[in-house]
């Protein structure tokens, strides 16, 4: 794998490293910037020079369960006037790395670590998997190199892991994802705590938030779309904050029959934020690019600037589209039921083949 050996060439030759987050920072950002950095530290660091690793990510606020991950460590203090190497973690084009993009491109050298299909391959060096998530992509080309992975680095990758992929409900998850689970449940790491840590430590803002957009709630197109808003008061009455957001409009997919689930909120004037949920194959990545946003097949989000009445038509016709190209599949009656001969030896995806070629554009 050319890319993946160029990559440690340039870590290992780089005496000053800079890892660039995207803005609104989830746990799979900062997680891969946190365990990447350990990770070279813990292993590239021998016989050689120590190197300077510095972190920087675009953000006002990181909100209290995603700051615990980065206790302690230094954040967006620049302690080289140039660094030789740019590493961009968990970001699908260069302007996700917001205020810190400048920076990013003044590096001798740059290296793109994702796992979103819409990568724009901006870097000198493109690393983009198809993985569940950026920390997931970390943790093979962590094995194939037999780096030491010490237990904090298996935290921040298995939380990468399951909140990328909603308790590995959504999102890419391949054998290799619970491969990648079981061998960090071996290592006794924080399982319980991690998943009480993500999963149930929702604030009473998110709460009464979650009840206005609920109260929303609508149904299009034969009740196979789901659509919800939060308005600027809406977030005002709730005291939230854009992270008590997250989440909300996995309400929407969840309910059955949905398949296309849709949450604006309303951010200022006559701009949205638009998050979208898919399931059955219905691929929301596609509706997103058409608005000039990105992200997953299942999990994607657009940004729109003008009045809600005009998005709408529009989005209803494009989320249509893409609907008609999915008839409705209930495989409801047969989902206990299959072939009843062993087949556990079948298939066995290699962790390599993850990785796709170097496509510079
Ligand atoms: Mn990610």
């Amino acid at each position: 794998m050319r890319s993946l050996q160029m990559c440690i060439t340039d870590i290992a030759n780089s005496k000053s490293i800079a890892i660039f987050c995207h803005t609104s920072p989830d746990a799979d950002t900062l997680a891969s910037a946190v365990a990447l950095k350990k990770l070279i530290k813990q292993n590239m660091s021998e016989n050689s020079e120590p190197k300077q690793i510095d972190i920087f990510v675009d953000a006002d606020e990181i909100n209290e369960i995603n700051r615990a991950m980065i206790k302690g460590i230094e954040i967006n203090v620049q302690n080289c006037d140039k660094y030789e190497l740019g590493i961009s973690v968990d970001c699908a084009s260069s302007n996700r790395m917001g205020k810190y993009e400048q920076l990013y491109f003044d590096c001798e050298n740059t290296i793109n670590i994702d796992h979103h299909a819409t990568n724009t391959y901006f870097a000198e060096n493109n690393l983009v998997l198809k993985t569940s998530s950026t920390c997931e992509g970390l943790y093979i080309l962590a094995k194939s190199r037999n780096y030491k992975i010490s237990d904090e680095v298996c935290n921040l990758i298995y939380s990468g892991i399951i909140t990328d992929t909603n308790n590995l409900t959504q999102g890419v998850i391949t054998i290799n994802t619970h491969k990648i689970i079981t061998d960090l449940v071996a290592r006794k790491i924080n399982i319980d705590a991690l998943n009480d840590h993500f999963f149930k430590n929702n604030t009473k803002s998110k709460a009464y938030l979650l009840q206005k957009a609920l109260s929303s709630l609508r149904f299009l197109s034969g009740d196979r779309i789901a659509f919800m808003k939060i308005t600027k008061q809406d977030m005002n009455d709730a005291e939230a904050t854009f992270d008590d957001t997250i989440g909300i409009v996995n309400h929407g997919i969840d309910l059955k029959g949905v398949e296309i689930a849709i949450l604006a909120i309303k951010k200022e004037d006559n701009s949205y934020y638009v998050s979208l949920r898919g399931k059955n194959n219905v691929n929301v990545g596609v509706i997103a690019s058409t608005f000039g946003g990105g992200g997953h097949d299942q999990v994607a989000a657009f940004q729109y600037n003008g009045l809600l009445t005009d998005l709408m038509p529009q989005l209803t016709k494009v989320c249509k589209e893409e609907l008609n190209k999915h008839p409705v599949e209930d495989i409801g009656e047969n989902l206990f039921f299959g072939d009843e001969t062993d087949s556990t030896n079948s298939s066995s995806d290699s962790m390599e083949e993850n990785v796709e070629e170097n496509k510079k554009i």
